[in-house]
């Protein structure tokens, strides 16, 4: 009766795949093909699940208690947060917001963090919508060191930076002159000074061209996208390159010498026809000492009120391998993802459009720029058929690399070596080493350590864009379905599905000895800090007041502070309570205040006492058995 339930659970499923496969081909005017058709994958995919549900030692299923062996930096997609889990679990752990308000802890609501986002001049947000993709940490050595994360904002064309050590944001910095900031990478170290073994540069890509400076010109031919260098301590633009095609997502080499961005729409079209009318795009390379060269020379110039320095990176004017700053490889149809190899020596771009992906050698990259390969797309070693709408690719640092199928809906597992050797004549070369159905339509997938030198090739997440039928329907909209595969032998084996609310595109996942969580803030980070209760008290001057705060579990250091009504109030907290864990809230009912303090942290609140009256201003977060009594007057005078 097993048997049966597999088989007809597999015929359903293949019924339901060939409809989804059939809708999304239809939605693309049929101009994908691909001669490579998978077959009986539904059985073979139904015979892992169930054999994983008949034991009980999937390690997906952490027992009480139990920690997770990795962490995972997951983007939030348009609620613009960054999302921490536990894997092999799956299990969420914290949202650290960043370009958005976050009602949790204040986010938007504090002076700090308002200042990290970015105000208007009367004081309020620049702005609270955003659309994060793509998550990546700073290296060291080829892996990732504990220091950074880095996050990108699509809409308003900014990048964050997340601290590691207390898993907040810190810096936001807006690209100037940039629409659609979509690619985001770190480099792994500098291309010159070998002392300089760690990232000090993030590199982002501007996917939508814009007239430069935008003036709102209807006329397309002279629009451009920029690619930006942003430095990694100060996050500071450091140049720009102007650039011919749009960029989509950016790829860093192990030796700091090359970054990349794919290109779709090398056409500059504006309407979909014709972004999709060549049927090559390109990957597109920037040789950054020979830029950096350029801009120390002073070859460049500036746009609009932007100081970036920018540099000429378009086709026509980089002609000269001796003297170019960028390289166009050429890529069939509308690319979609660079990634590069944990071995350090290719960068794969897949196809998209086209069912291939294609594999460039990073050393005859740099031959070209060198005058030793006559074509630039002599570097390409490899251009394979892989499925149906490949868009992302993660490795197992065994020569392995995982290519998401859209259209698919699958996940195929290749061999980088043998489909080199299928690419020079080999026929024989069997590249597809086993391919596995996900549920379905999958984004980004990550492996394990995967774009690290030290890839381990244990775990694979994979982002399915639509979960349909896989969970509780709550409406017409379906969380998405996050899925975790063990890829640690031949065969991919469906290890569980967790559903995550809308939507995260990129994610990337790490030992978690790579990071040291402080537990505790530093009272000296906080240059308004209350360090002690005895300074609590509200300082008038005019009608500017200061009410200095404390908090100290199950009280705050005043019972009640007076103000008069239009007074301009600045209220600082400090927490003063030691122990990790123990936060403290701060709300204040009708003013549209509330925001939490962590142990030792400070954070500020302006506001001007407009409505009278006699307001509590109480603990939101749970901190002691007195947290319902642990409230204070604030007394509003008429
Ligand atoms: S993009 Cu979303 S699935 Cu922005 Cu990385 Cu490919």
């Amino acid at each position: 009766s097993e048997d049966k339930k597999i088989k007809s659970d597999s015929a359903a499923l293949t019924s339901r795949r060939s409809f989804l496969n059939t809708a999304a081909i239809a939605s693309l005017g049929g101009l994908v093909a691909c001669s490579e058709k998978p077959s009986s994958m539904a059985a073979s995919a139904a015979g892992s699940a169930s054999a994983h549900a008949q034991g009980n030692s999937n390690p997906a299923h952490l027992k009480p208690g139990e920690l997770d062996e990795y962490y995972g930096l997951w983007s939030g997609g348009h609620t613009g947060d960054m999302r921490v889990l536990g894997i092999p679990s799956g299990r969420e752990i914290l949202r650290i917001p960043c370009f958005v308000p976050d009602a949790l802890v204040g986010w938007g609501i504090t002076n700090e963090s308002k200042k990290v986002m970015g105000t208007k001049p009367d004081g309020s947000l620049k702005y609270t919508v955003a659309d994060t993709h793509h998550t990546h940490a700073s290296y060291k050595d080829g892996n990732y060191d504990g220091r950074y994360a880095f996050i990108n904002d699509k809409i308003n064309s900014r990048i964050a930076r997340i601290r590691l050590d207390y898993f907040i944001c810190d810096k936001i910095t807006e690209l100037p002159n940039v629409q659609g900031f979509h690619g985001i990478f770190p480099d792994k170290r500098d291309p010159v000074d070998p002392k300089i073994n760690y990232t000090t540069r993030v590199f982002c890509g501007g996917e939508f061209s814009v007239p430069l400076p935008n003036a709102g010109t209807e006329d397309s031919s002279q629009y451009r996208s920029l690619f930006s260098c942003v430095d990694a301590e100060t996050m500071e633009v450091r140049w720009q390159v102007l650039i011919d095609g749009n960029c989509d997502l950016v790829a860093t080499s192990y030796d700091g010498k090359l970054a990349a961005t794919n290109q779709y729409n090398t056409e500059m079209g504006v309407h979909y026809e014709d972004m999709m009318s060549a049927e090559r795009d390109a990957c597109l390379f920037f040789n950054v000492a020979r830029i950096e060269e350029a801009v120390k020379a002073g070859k460049f110039k500036t746009i609009g009120d932007s100081k970036v320095p920018v540099v000429d990176g378009t086709h026509a004017a980089n002609k000269d391998p001796k003297t170019a700053l960028t390289a166009y490889v050429s890529v069939p149809k509308n690319p979609h993802g660079v990634n590069a190899s944990p071995d350090g020596k290719y960068f794969i771009c897949a196809g998209k459009l086209s069912p291939t992906a294609t594999v460039i050698d990073l050393s005859r990259v740099l031959d070209w720029f060198d005058g030793k390969l006559e074509k630039i797309d002599g570097a390409i070693v490899a251009e394979v058929e892989l499925g149906l709408g490949p868009l992302h690719t993660a490795f197992d640092g065994r020569g392995n690399a995982f290519t998401t199928l859209f259209l698919d809906s699958q996940i195929v597992k290749w061999n980088v070596a043998a489909a080199i050797k299928f690419h020079s004549g080999d026929k024989t070369a069997k590249y597809v080493v086993d391919r596995l159905d996900v549920q379905y339509q999958p984004g980004h997938l990550n492996a394990s350590q995967s774009e690290t030198k030290a890839a381990d090739g244990k775990y694979l997440a994979v982002g399915c864009k639509f979960s349909k039928d896989r969970f509780l329907p709550v409406g017409p909209l379906h969380p998405e379905n996050e899925q975790l595969i063990d890829i640690s032998g031949e065969k991919m084996v469906l290890m569980a599905d967790h559903p995550v609310r809308g939507e995260p595109h990129d994610f990337i996942i790490f030992k978690r000895d790579l990071v040291r969580p402080k537990q505790v803030y530093d009272l000296n980070e906080f240059p308004l800090a209350v360090k002690d209760a005895k300074d609590s008290g509200v300082v008038r001057n005019g009608k500017k007041v200061t009410v200095r705060l404390t908090s100290l579990a199950p009280a705050f250091s005043m019972r009640e502070f007076k103000l008069k009504k239009g007074d301009e109030v600045t209220l600082i907290l400090t927490n003063l309570d030691k122990i990790e864990d123990l936060t403290h809230g701060f709300a204040i009912p009708k003013y549209n205040i509330n925001f939490i303090v962590n142990p030792q942290e400070t954070a500020s609140v302006s506001f001007i006492a407009d409505k009278p009256g006699v307001f509590w201003c109480y603990c939101t977060h749970f901190c002691h058995a007195l947290h319902l009594e642990m409230r204070t007057r604030m007394i509003v005078e008429a």
